[in-house]
């Protein structure tokens, strides 16, 4: 698969407001300033698709990005941020959990870890939540430029005895919005995904 086009479509707050045509979803989840916006864009060979923030936490909507004319990336709020009032962080809880819980044609999650730290207990939380609502997912740890060659395969192997136990878990692989480590693996996954 190449993707060839994308386009911003909506950005929700609450289930109602989502697409009802049906398409296929590929959705981006983790902590704030993880990197998804970017990750999406590199994805998508784009500068400004996704909106990255400098200022963690803004992004409170859901955003949609149709791919293809086909199906849609999912943009999800970054959770974890700590200077946010509690509701709004038990609202977006919930919010997620609907979604996780519901969204029948969601393919596949992508869970974003950061390379260069251990998985935070919400990062567990969700991949608990994907297990659980048998939701298939791919572990991406982003960022891997930061990180010296010779610590990841190390890094890497860690990560898959974190994740493996989670029968869900389809691959856990190293990836940088910079130079573009992983995307070619991350493309094929989403592909696979979306045949299945
Ligand atoms: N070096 C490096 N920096 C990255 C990478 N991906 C993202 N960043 C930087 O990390 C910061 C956050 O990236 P975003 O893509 O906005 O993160 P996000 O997860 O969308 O953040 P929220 O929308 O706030 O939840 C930005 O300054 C990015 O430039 C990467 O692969 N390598
Ligand atoms: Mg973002």
């Amino acid at each position: 698969m190449k993707i060839a086009s994308a386009e911003f479509v909506l950005g929700a707050v609450n289930l109602r407001q989502l697409p009802k045509d049906g398409s296929k979803e590929i959705a981006f989840l983790g902590r704030s300033n993880v990197g998804k916006s970017s990750f999406i864009n590199k994805l998508c060979n784009r500068k400004n698709l996704a909106r990255s923030s400098v200022d963690p936490g803004k992004t409170r909507e859901m955003n949609y990005y149709l791919v293809n004319g086909e199906f849609y990336f999912v943009d999800l709020p970054g959770y974890g941020y700590a200077r946010l009032p509690e509701q709004i962080r038990s609202s977006w809880g919930k919010l997620i959990e609907q979604y996780l819980k519901t969204r029948t044609q969601l393919a596949l999650v992508l869970q974003l870890v950061d390379a260069r730290h251990e998985p935070t207990e919400l990062d567990m939380m969700m991949v608990g939540w994907l297990d659980y609502y048998e939701i298939p997912f791919l572990v991406a740890l982003t960022k891997a430029d930061k990180l010296p060659a010779s610590k990841m395969p190390r890094i890497v192997q860690t990560a898959k005895d974190t994740f493996s136990r989670f029968s869900n878990c389809r691959d856990v692989l190293p990836f940088s919005s910079i130079n573009g480590l992983g995307k070619a693996e991350v493309v094929k996954i989403i592909a696979e995904h979306l045949k299945a």
